[in-house]
């Protein structure tokens, strides 16, 4: 078996501060499955082409922003492993019992130097997949409800240490480094872009003073042109778009950033590079950062850096 440990993103909890115009632009503008309501009144989304029950899930709070990020990982055994390491390198580890969650597993809840809140799980029920696990078809109805997603694919988080982050990724959680972006003294990495896969990335950190901000939740589309009709959908519901389309010079996929109504940034796209642990990690200069962001217009749209929740 080559892929242990750590497999993927499983689920991001995101702030919103109005449930029901939250649950109306996840459902019927990105296009994502609602699975569930719990009993504190989160909503449960998955993407139509995901097996697990749910990778977005809602609370309403008074601020936007996200609660914990949460990696899936390969079985149990995996799971008490990496919390024994966890603990190991000096982490403060809390186990969240299985339930807490509809259909999810204990979790391994711990804060990264950034401020954030990562968890992992080794267990989430599948979703129905109607016809999907025989005989298949390319896509099924849902595929055309909204914006519709393949899959919930990596989060963008800034704080402050993103350098510890680095090392109790690297070290401990066996992700590896794809790209960075060194500050103007050419040297201190400034932000990161981190795999467990061949994805370019499944989570990134860029250096911000402020601890546990989202910058986006990241969500992967077919082609260039469902980017394209993205960009219709979010116009035809008066979304907010930031930037895009555009291609990325990092990780060289093609996106779109928008806004949900409670002003957590989203990001749909698409391609990338496809990454592996013997390669070399890819740097770009401060000065390059323009073009690392929007390659074309070679752009550093100022919100970008300045807008978090
Ligand atoms: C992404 C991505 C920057 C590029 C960000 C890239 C900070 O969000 O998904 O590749 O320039
Ligand atoms: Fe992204």
């Amino acid at each position: 078996m080559a892929l242990t440990g750590v497999l993927r993103p499983g689920h991001a909890q995101v702030r919103v501060t109005d449930i029901a115009s939250a649950s109306h632009f996840y459902r019927d503008v990105l296009g994502l499955v609602e699975t569930g309501t719990d009993g504190s009144g989160r909503v449960y989304f998955k993407a139509w082409d995901e097996r697990d029950h749910s990778s977005v899930v809602l609370r309403q709070a008074d601020t936007a922003g996200i609660d914990h990020f949460a990696f899936k990982v390969r079985d149990r055994a995996t799971l008490d492993r990496l919390e024994s390491d966890l603990r190991g390198w000096g982490a403060l580890c809390e186990r969240v019992p299985a339930g807490e969650m509809l259909a999810t597993g204990e979790r391994i809840r711990f804060e990264i130097p950034s401020g954030h809140l990562i968890e992992l799980y080794a267990e989430k029920e599948a979703a129905p997949y109607p016809g999907q696990l025989r005989n298949p078809r390319p896509w099924t109805a849902a595929a055309e409800h909204g914006i519709a997603p393949l899959r919930m694919d990596h989060a963008l988080l800034y704080g402050p240490r993103v350098n510890e982050n680095l090392a109790l990724f690297t070290e401990i959680l066996g992700f590896y480094l794809t790209e960075y972006v060194t500050l103007p003294d050419g040297e201190t990495k400034g932000a990161l872009w981190l795999s467990c896969s061949i994805k370019a990335h499944d989570i990134a950190f860029v250096e911000h003073p402020e601890p546990g901000r989202l910058h986006h939740v990241s969500f992967l589309l077919e082609s260039w042109e469902k980017i394209l009709r993205a960009g219709d959908i979010m116009s035809m519901n008066k979304v907010p778009v930031e930037i895009g389309p555009t291609r990325h010079g990092i990780t060289r996929g093609m996106t779109i950033y928008g806004f949900d109504p409670s002003g957590n940034r989203f990001e749909t796209f698409c391609g990338g590079l496809q990454s592996y642990p013997d390669q070399a990690p890819i740097a770009w200069s401060w000065e390059e950062l323009p073009s690392g962001l929007d390659y074309p217009q070679r752009k550093l749209h100022e919100t970008f850096l300045s807008v978090v929740t």
